[in-house]
Parts: C-alpha cells; sequence; structure tokens
C-alpha cells in the first residue's frame, strides 16, 4: 500500500487559512488533519473541514456535466458528455454575444475557494475576451477596507496576531470565537498576560459570552457610540497630541465635530448608556496597548464605510498605532500585495465594458430597462440564490426562460437548481493552488492530494475548455496552473513554500504599519477631515447619519415594520452556505430560525417553538421562535446559511434583506431590514 502526506491549505472564505496534512492511502484521502508546523493554525482546523473529507467524497458530489430537462429550478438534469454540455455553452453565449453584444454575458463569482487561481484567474482572461459585463462590488470586505483607506490611505493594519502584546482588545463587530476561531489562542494569551477583552456587538454572541465586558449598540448605529468616545478622548485630554500633530490632518475640525456629541446624545441613539461610553472612552484612552478588532460584521450597513472610516480615527487619536498589540486589525489582505500582484491575470482590454454591482444581481436580471439585457450568466464560487441580498428578486430573474445559466459547482446548491447547463467543480483536495489569508501573514501552498474524482475540473481548466469550445486561440487563455501562480508571485521561494506548505509574506516580525506615520494618504497623515471623501460628496468628517431602512431612518416604515433584522453567521459546522446540506452538518445544527426577544415575544402572544411569520414587502418566512436575551428589544436575528429547501420553499433568510449599496467601498446594507413578527395562521 502506497501512503503519502500531502501538504495543503484550506481555501473557504474564512480569515484562518489553516495549514492542513492530507493522509492518502493508494489515491484515496484517508485522513485530514492540521499542519502542526504551521504558525498561526498550529495544528487545528475546525468543526466544518474536520469533516471536510466527508464533503468530499459525499454522494452528493456532482461528478458530471448536466444539462436541465424540467423547469427552471426543479433540479432535473440528465448527465451528458463535457463535449455536448461546452457547445451548448459555446452555441448558445455565440448566439447571444452575436445578437446582444458580449455585455448580454454576466460572470458572477465569489470567494467559494479564495486560492489565488481558483478563485479569479483565467476567468477575467475569458470574459475579457467575450467583452463581458464587468462585476463589481463585494459582499465581503471591500466597504471596511474601503472605509479604513479613507482615514488611512491604504488598508495596511496591525497583524492580528499581536493582540497578544495588548492590555485592551476590543472586539467590535466580530465574531472571533465563531468566525476567525483560531485568533482566539493568541486573545488568551493576551489575558493570561493581563489583558482584558471588551465586545462590541448588537448580539451576545459566544464571543460576547467569553468577554469580560459586553456592549450591545442598536445596530447601524456604532458610529455614534465611535464620535462620544472621540468627544471623551478630546475632553479628558486622554489624546497623544505629539502623535496627532506629527501624523493627522483635521484634529480642529474632528474635535469641532465630536464636541456635539455628547456620551448622552449617542446614548439616546445607540442605546449604550453615557456611564458605559464613559468608560469604554477611558479604557480606551488609558490602557496601553489598546487593540481594536474588527472584520466585515458592521460593514454591512449603508453606513458601513463610515462606521470603518470614523473607528480608524481612534487609533491616531491615542497615537496606539505605535504600540506593538495596539492599532487596529482588520483584513491584512492589502500585506499580501507585497509578494502577489493578481493584476497580470487581467485582460488587456481593447473596449471598456459595463460595470454590474453583485449585489444588484436581483436587480441585473430583473430590470426591464437594461440594456442590453443579461441574456447570460455564468455562476462559479458562489450560491448567490442564498447568499445575496433581495434573493427573492433573484429567484424571480433566474425563472426567466430568456436567460441561459451556466454554474460551476461541487453541489446542486440552490443556484445551480436553476441552471441550463452545471459543470462538476474539483474541491481543493484535487486541485493545486497558493493561498493568501486575510487574517494572518502567511502565504499556504495547497498541493492536490487526489486526482478530480468523476469529471470534475478545476476552475482554471473550466475556461481553458469553455475558451477552445468557443474557437479562441490567444495562448494567455490557455496558460497552466503551475505558470499562472509563478506569474503572480513576487520575490518568494516556491520550492520553500512548497516543502514548507506556508511561508511568511515579506514583512518584519514586529508589524507596526504606522508606528513612525507614514500613512497612504496623500499628505502622509491620518485623514481626520478629508479633502478626498468631500470631493467624492461624503461628509469629509465622521458623522452619524440612520440608515434609510432603519427606525429613526424611516419611522413610516417603522410602523409596518417595527423589528430591525439581522442575519448573521452562527453555526459551528457551517461556512456561509457550504455544509448546511450535508448530513453531519445541518441536522445537527437543527434548522432555521427566528430569534426574539421576551418583550418582542410577549407583545406578540408567541412562546418558545411557535411557529411565526417574519416579512416585509420582500418577502415572508415561517419559522420557529427562538425567545432569547441576546438581543435588544426591537431587534431579531435569521442565522445565515440554510438553503431554500430547509425553509420549506423558495425562500431564505436573504429574500428579507436590504439590498441598497453601502455608502461607499461597493458593499450592501443587508443588516439595515425590517421586518414585522407575528404568529402564523
Ligand atoms: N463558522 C463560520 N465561520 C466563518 C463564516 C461562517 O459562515 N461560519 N464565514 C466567514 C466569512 S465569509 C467571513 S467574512 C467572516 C466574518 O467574520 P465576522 O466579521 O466576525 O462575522 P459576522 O458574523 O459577519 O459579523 C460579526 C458580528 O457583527 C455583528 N453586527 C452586525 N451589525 C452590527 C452593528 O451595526 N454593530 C455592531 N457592533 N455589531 C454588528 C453581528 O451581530 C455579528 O455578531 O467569518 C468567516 N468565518
Ligand atoms: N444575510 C447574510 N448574507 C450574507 C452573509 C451574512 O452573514 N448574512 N455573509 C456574506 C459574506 S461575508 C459572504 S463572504 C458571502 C458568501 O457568499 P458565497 O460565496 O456565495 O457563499 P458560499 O455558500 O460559501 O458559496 C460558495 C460556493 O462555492 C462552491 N465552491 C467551493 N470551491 C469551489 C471551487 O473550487 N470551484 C467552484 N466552481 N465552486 C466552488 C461551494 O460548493 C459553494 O456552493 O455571503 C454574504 N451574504
Ligand atoms: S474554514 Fe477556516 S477555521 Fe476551518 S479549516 Fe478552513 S480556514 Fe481553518
Ligand atoms: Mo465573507
Amino acid at each position: 500500500m502506497s501512503v503519502q502526506r500531502v501538504l495543503g491549505t484550506c481555501h473557504h472564505d474564512c480569515p484562518d487559512s489553516c495549514g492542513w496534512v492530507a493522509t492518502v492511502e493508494d489515491g484515496t484521502a484517508v485522513k485530514l488533519r492540521g499542519n502542526p508546523a504551521h504558525p498561526y493554525s498550529q495544528g487545528e482546523l475546525c468543526p466544518k473541514v474536520n469533516r471536510f473529507l466527508d464533503r468530499v467524497y459525499s454522494p452528493d458530489r456532482l461528478l458530471r456535466p448536466l444539462i436541465r430537462t424540467g423547469p427552471k429550478g426543479q433540479g432535473q438534469f440528465e448527465s451528458v458528455s463535457w463535449e455536448v454540455a461546452l457547445d451548448r455553452v459555446a452555441s448558445r453565449v455565440g448566439a447571444i454575444t452575436a445578437e446582444w453584444g458580449g455585455e448580454a454575458v454576466l460572470p458572477w463569482w465569489d470567494a467559494g475557494t479564495q486560492g489565488l487561481i481558483q478563485m479569479s484567474s483565467l476567468d477575467r482572461r475569458f470574459f475579457g475576451r467575450i467583452g463581458a459585463t464587468r462585476l463589481v462590488g463585494s459582499l465581503c470586505g471591500a466597504t471596511a477596507g474601503a472605509g479604513t483607506a479613507a482615514t488611512n490611505g491604504t488598508g495596511l493594519a496591525s497583524d492580528p496576531m499581536s493582540v497578544r502584546f495588548s492590555k485592551l482588545i476590543v472586539l467590535w463587530a466580530t465574531n472571533t470565537r465563531l468566525t476567525n476561531r483560531h485568533l482566539w489562542p493568541f486573545i488568551e494569551e493576551a489575558r493570561n498576560g493581563g489583558a482584558r477583552v471588551v465586545v462590541i456587538d448588537s448580539m451576545r454572541t459566544a464571543t460576547a459570552q467569553a468577554a469580560d465586558w459586553f456592549v450591545q449598540p442598536l445596530p447601524g448605529t456604532d458610529i455614534a457610540l465611535m464620535l462620544a468616545m472621540m468627544h471623551a478622548l478630546v475632553r479628558d485630554d486622554l489624546i497623544d497630541h505629539e502623535y496627532v500633530q506629527a501624523h493627522t490632518v483635521g484634529f480642529e475640525a474632528l474635535v469641532g465635530r465630536v464636541a456635539g456629541w455628547s456620551p448622552e446624545r449617542a446614548a439616546s441613539v445607540c442605546g449604550v448608556s453615557a456611564v458605559d461610553i464613559e468608560r469604554l472612552a477611558q479604557d480606551y484612552g488609558s490602557v496601553r496597548p489598546a487593540m481594536i478588532r474588527t472584520l466585515i460584521g458592521a460593514e454591512h450597513h449603508e453606513n458601513g464605510a463610515m462606521f470603518y472610516r470614523t473607528l480608524a480615527c481612534l487609533p491616531a487619536l491615542t497615537g496606539s498605532w505605535k504600540d506593538r498589540g495596539g492599532g487596529l486589525a482588520h483584513s491584512v489582505g492589502p500585506w499580501v500585495d507585497r509578494n502577489i500582484d493578481d493584476s497580470v491575470f487581467d485582460w488587456a482590454e481593447p473596449v471598456p465594458r459595463r460595470n454590474i454591482n453583485m449585489n444588484h444581481l436581483g436587480r441585473a436580471l430583473t430590470d426591464p430597462d437594461l440594456d442590453p439585457p443579461v441574456k447570460a450568466l455564468f455562476v462559479w464560487n458562489g450560491n448567490p440564490a442564498v447568499t445575496v441580498p433581495n434573493a427573492a428578486a433573484i429567484r424571480r430573474g433566474l425563472e426567466r426562460e430568456d436567460l441561459f445559466t451556466v454554474v460551476s459547482e461541487q453541489f446542486m446548491t440552490d443556484t445551480a437548481r436553476y441552471a441550463d447547463v452545471v459543470f462538476p467543480a474539483t474541491t481543493q483536495l484535487e486541485q493545486v493552488d497558493l493561498v493568501p489569508s486575510w487574517g494572518h501573514l502567511y502565504l499556504g501552498w495547497n498541493e492536490p492530494a487526489i486526482d478530480p474524482l468523476g469529471e470534475a475540473v478545476p476552475n482554471t481548466e473550466l475556461w481553458r475548455r469553455l475558451a477552445a469550445a468557443m474557437g479562441f486561440d490567444e495562448p494567455e487563455l490557455f496558460e497552466d496552473d503551475e505558470s499562472l501562480i509563478a506569474s503572480a508571485l513576487k520575490g518568494v521561494d516556491i520550492k520553500r513554500l512548497r516543502d514548507d506548505g506556508y511561508v511568511r509574506l515579506d514583512v518584519p516580525d514586529d508589524v507596526r504599519p504606522y508606528a513612525q506615520g507614514g500613512f497612504g494618504t496623500s499628505s502622509g497623515n491620518v485623514e481626520l477631515f478629508s479633502e478626498s471623501l468631500a470631493a467624492l460628496g461624503h461628509d469629509p468628517l465622521p458623522d452619524f447619519v440612520p440608515p434609510r431602512e432603519s427606525a429613526a431612518g424611516n419611522p413610516d416604515l417603522a410602523v409596518r415594520y417595527p423589528l430591525a433584522l439581522l442575519t448573521p453567521k452562527h453555526h459551528m459546522r457551517f461556512l456561509n452556505t457550504s455544509y448546511s446540506h450535508l448530513p453531519k452538518h445541518g441536522p445537527v445544527e437543527g434548522g432555521p430560525f427566528v430569534e426574539i426577544d421576551p418583550a418582542d415575544a410577549e407583545a406578540r402572544s408567541i412562546s418558545e417553538d411557535d411557529l411565526v411569520d417574519v416579512w416585509n414587502d420582500r418577502a415572508r418566512l415561517r419559522l420557529p421562535a427562538r425567545i432569547s436575551d441576546r438581543l435588544r428589544p426591537g431587534v431579531v436575528a435569521v442565522p445565515f446559511g440554510w438553503w431554500n429547501e430547509h425553509y420549506g420553499g423558495g425562500e431564505n433568510a436573504n429574500s428579507l434583506t436590504n439590498d441598497t449599496l453601502t455608502d461607499w467601498g461597493g458593499g450592501v446594507a443587508y443588516s439595515d431590514t425590517l421586518v414585522q413578527v407575528a404568529p402564523a395562521d
């Protein structure tokens, strides 16, 4: 028997990008464990990926190309050869582009794998060659990045692992223990050294339960809290004047703005008491090092970019960037640019192409005035029928008989069910890739451990086959995987990376990007007052504007829909919508439900486990009620990640959510959603 141990890296859209070791016996993977040598994940995976082999070898894996035989959305397909499926796509797409032009083709993809080449590489060339509509915007991360960049010029930020040197850790709108679990041991290390952990979240999450202090603002109102913190920092002179003088612009203007934001005023907006706001400001202004850790939880509001822009002012005021274990930690993506240049994958564009925001998929598929209309849709690395807000509109669009939909998937997702042609995709065990992380400073290598199952192919191979079927002959459309990876790497020893399974980015051990200033703005300073935001029509100073779909933003709507709805990640065994359909994941987590506070439940005569309707003008869901004290009165929550089938109909949590774009950054405000809840009749 031949036994091999193959090093790889988890591809999931998760900040941890864990290193793994697959044990392969006679070509079959029999064990998958964390790589104990990995400096960040330290030998552990997670309750999702501990069972990854069940996913790889699931009897439900799609292993042959499929062509639809029944009505759209019914999931009736027949297996066909690759040749037949490719011919079908080439002829339909050829006819569509001939009649409507390339922009009638819309590619839609996300980070189902965040591997460098399998997430996005040859697709850019393939769709560039077609002249397809360009997908812009982001479901995740871009708004947070654009918000911090408005203050700091770039998204460069603290190394999350340096949290172990902190004495005060503020986990702001991030559910670390669930979503970023491998950071927790470093937080515990800091705690053992005397650090205190404060969690600021609209929900009493598992992370909040593990904190020393939990602060609970109403959703979408944290900016008011931050403005009042700054008010108190200025009033009590907890400002690092030397740092502010040397490395910021607009301090006096900011002081003028926050003067109007007393803790009492902020308390009436965000629901956190003035006493707690004062205490938070005192702690933040006096304990050193103090690190603020955030990910993306707060970007899904209409004022999402302003949240991060305002948050980024705090460490500048206290000079916290000077400290190891201080500053602001969010995505480390911008550090990855030191060693990776993915613009090598771009297609040299001969003509400008129209843009469509990925969050507006429903609008794009149903807009009668869109010219040209979307006639062909390609989806890979994502499940937009469940993950994109206003999903009810997406479903109506996917049902269009004149829309030709192509999906590349590992499973028959809610999106794949609407496809005309489905191509089978490999998993991370079956494909080569390099995995940049957004949660730590190591690049991961992923060596294929087993041969592709059935006729599944990596995404890159799909684009090569489609290019050939379309009759294209530019050599850059056919570049092989290893060459693609090598072309994007800068200054990385690939052999070492392959041998060890990971390599540290070209960054120092002690990462303090702004200890001596050097911000990425044109002035080189933190822009407390931002001319560039003003030029774009935004408020040049931090300010709080209530989201339009909130009780404060739209009192009339709130009469009909008085409850704010959160739809957060909640289940340990889910990764977005991947896994909820698998037998050792979904059934173990139970099923979807709506969480409601005792006061709101009582006012509606709702008892535990009662079936209730949750609705607004977009859709209606019927769910069991769970009465809990994790939310403030006026806020309810439905966990994200379940498929339509788990709701027993054609809807899911995102059928209810708001697809308004964020203030800037191209994200979406799905956490600004108002609903009503009542017992089902
Ligand atoms: N188990 C598991 N882990 C995951 C994922 C998963 O699906 N399952 N998904 C992965 C992905 S794609 C990502 S991007 C990361 C995300 O990681 P996080 O950003 O940590 O997670 P989220 O759950 O999106 O949001 C965090 C918190 O923001 C809170 N929140 C929402 N609005 C507000 C607000 O206005 N103010 C405040 N203070 N809090 C607010 C929510 O209640 C939630 O608890 O997690 C990754 N890890
Ligand atoms: N209401 C609400 N909506 C949300 C969120 C929320 O918290 N609440 N979170 C948002 C966030 S942060 C994110 S990142 C998005 C996630 O949105 P999506 O990326 O659409 O979510 P996933 O469910 O992870 O879908 C990934 C799909 O990619 C497939 N896949 C994985 N690897 C490969 C591969 O190599 N090739 C191909 N072809 N397919 C592959 C998987 O089988 C899976 O079906 O959802 C967002 N939407
Ligand atoms: S999903 Fe996240 S925590 Fe789990 S193994 Fe993958 S990278 Fe690690
Ligand atoms: Mo995400």
